[in-house]
């Protein structure tokens, strides 16, 4: 790799030579074939020096991850991204910035969301970083992912960003019309939006918009003009329900 024999003061050589990660031999051999003396050799190692084209730190952001990609609007999550010196020399601690995108793509243009401090790391080193965050107000389909900040020396500073991690955000479910109890429900009553009554095993409530919940089977939704559950009947008159037997 490198052949010096007066480089050093007086008679000494000097070989200054910037290195990745490995092991390297150093031979002594007199000037002279057949002449033998004895010697020392002096080592000195600097980490990082940034100044050779090998020992340079090139930073990178993998394995995004999201705690949960269906969410509801304002709900909170966690993001996590490893940041990692894929180069040969030391880098310098850093920013990593967290960004929401509306494509799969992740770039420093898109909607920055957070910040964390990333520390030196040595060649090879990774460090694992996340960051709480709140879904947007708005349903619809996000990505998210982090960059990041090159730092001196960095060799690539084009592979700072993460891939962007898919997130679908829905409408939070809206919170339940106050009770309106119509006490026990019997044939004929008509419960309106709001308004509710009692069943064996849990109660019927008409939540509005012509759909109900009938808790006996368990917290789901139905919307129908008419509806037979285990004998207990009803029919559905513009957004109100009407109790037509009760078993
Ligand atoms: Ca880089
Ligand atoms: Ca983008």
């Amino acid at each position: 790799m490198e052949n010096d024999d007066d480089d050093g003061d007086g008679t000494n050589f000097s070989i200054a030579r910037a290195v990745s990660a490995g092991t390297y031999y150093v031979e002594v051999k007199g000037l002279h074939s057949g002449v033998t003396g004895s010697y020392t050799l002096h080592a000195r190692f600097v980490s990082g020096g940034g100044g050779g084209g090998s020992s340079r730190p090139d930073l990178i952001v993998q394995s995004p991850s999201v705690s949960d990609n269906t969410l509801t609007t304002g709900q909170s999550f966690t993001l996590r991204a490893t940041v990692r010196n894929s180069g040969a020399g030391r880098s310098a601690s850093t920013t990593l910035r967290y960004y929401r995108s509306s494509n799969s793509s992740i770039s420093t243009s898109d909607t920055q969301v957070g910040t964390d401090s990333v520390s030196g790391l040595s060649a090879s080193g990774t460090s694992a970083e996340s960051i709480s965050l709140t879904a947007p107000s708005s349903s619809g389909t996000y990505y998210y992912g982090a960059c990041v900040a090159s730092v001196s020396g960095e060799s690539n500073a084009n592979n700072n960003c993460s891939t962007g991690m898919r997130v679908t955000v829905s409408s939070s479910t809206p919170p339940p019309p106050p009770t309106g109890s119509l006490g026990a429900c019997s044939v004929g009553m008509v419960v309106r939006p709001n308004q509710s009554c009692r069943i064996s095993g849990g109660e019927f409530r008409n939540i509005g918009s012509g759909c109900f919940v009938y808790t006996p089977f368990g917290s789901g939704t139905v919307c129908t003009g008419r509806f037979n559950l285990n004998g207990f009947r009803g029919t559905r008159v513009g957004n109100d329900y009407r109790i037509d037997a009760v078993p």
